[in-house]
């Protein structure tokens, strides 16, 4: 089906080995469902999720939806509910289609530990981990209003309406572009993690306000497509663009001066908790309900410095 399993991921450093882990007689088994396949931030994850359950001895499957949409990650939620590991770390695709298989997992026995995005009811969750998503986007705003401090026009390029983190990032954003009256929100376009979308956002965005002076793109394909979008518009360096997350294409686009600046999650940081969290709760042990990391900002000023140890994987 349209899922990638025990897919080989580049990781770096820690002790895992870099793929499945052995456990052992009596080791955990830990689903992993990704929000998509194949998306650097959530390899990284997978990074940290391994290297964390070797060290405790316990087995890992990943797998991912084909595109982040809950109508293609629902059956793999299915499919891991029959099979019935120990727990389940997902990053749910949408705040409330992935309500119910979600739910039906923890009925069944599974502990469950939401990563990177949430439900618009968690309660069924052990933890809840993530970035400082609205702080992350307020962060983008101060980077665009750094290059920028006479103010303008600033456009949001997001994923899809439900997505908890890209949904809190603009939230983050468009509140802080309220409080900078010299500042203008065009508002918040959904790409569908498209990049290509989000390109033929771009360029209809600059050929209707040519004057915009800034771009936040919500996560890694928004500001492909965003960096795209500019370059087709031969905008490239005038117009900022500020984008979450920070693949080795993303990296690229900064030091070539495409993208003025990136704000690096801690992907592996939040899958080595969350199986902290799954670990916890498998022996009975006190859970925290949510854990919020950290973010880097990532610019051409610190790319090769402290900026490169938040580079994804690939
Ligand atoms: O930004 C990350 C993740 O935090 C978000 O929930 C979905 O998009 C990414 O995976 C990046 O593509």
């Amino acid at each position: 089906g349209a899922t990638a399993t025990l897919m080989l991921a580049g990781c770096s450093g820690g002790s895992g080995s870099g793929n499945t882990t052995g456990g052992g007689s009596g080791g955990y088994s830990i689903a992993f469902v990704q929000g998509v396949a194949g998306d650097e931030f959530y390899i990284s994850m997978q990074c940290g999720i391994e290297a964390a359950a070797a060290d405790a001895g316990a087995t890992v499957t990943v797998q991912g939806p084909a595109k982040f949409d809950p109508t293609l990650q629902k059956p793999i939620v299915d499919a891991i509910v029959a099979s019935k590991p120990d727990a389940l770390l997902i990053a749910p695709t949408d705040v409330s289609a992935m309500q119910a298989p979600i739910q039906a997992a923890a009925d069944a026995g599974i502990k469950v530990v939401l990563v990177d995005t949430t439900l618009d009811n968690p309660s069924m969750a052990v933890s809840q981990i993530s970035s400082d998503n609205e702080g992350g986007g307020a962060a983008a705003f101060d980077a665009i209003k750094a290059a920028h401090p006479e103010g303008g026009k600033v456009l949001v390029v997001s994923t899809d309406p439900g997505v908890s983190t890209t949904d809190a990032r603009a939230a983050g954003f468009e509140a802080a572009v309220k409080n900078n009256p010299s500042f203008t929100s065009l508002g918040v376009q959904y790409s569908h993690n498209e990049p290509s979308t989000a390109a033929e956002i771009v360029t209809a965005a600059l050929q209707k306000d040519p004057d915009i002076v800034g771009i936040f793109a919500a996560n890694l394909f928004a500001a492909e497509g965003s960096a795209t979008g500019v370059q087709q518009a031969g905008r490239q360096g005038k117009v900022t663009i500020v984008g979450f997350d920070a693949g080795p294409a993303q990296v690229k686009a900064l030091k070539d001066g495409i993208v003025q600046a990136l704000v690096a999650q801690e992907p592996a940081t939040i899958g080595k908790d969350g199986v902290a969290q799954v670990l916890a709760a498998l022996k009975g042990e006190p859970t925290e309900e949510k854990i919020q990391t950290g973010f880097t900002i990532i610019t051409a000023d610190n790319v090769d410095g402290e900026g490169a140890k938040a580079i994804y994987q690939s």
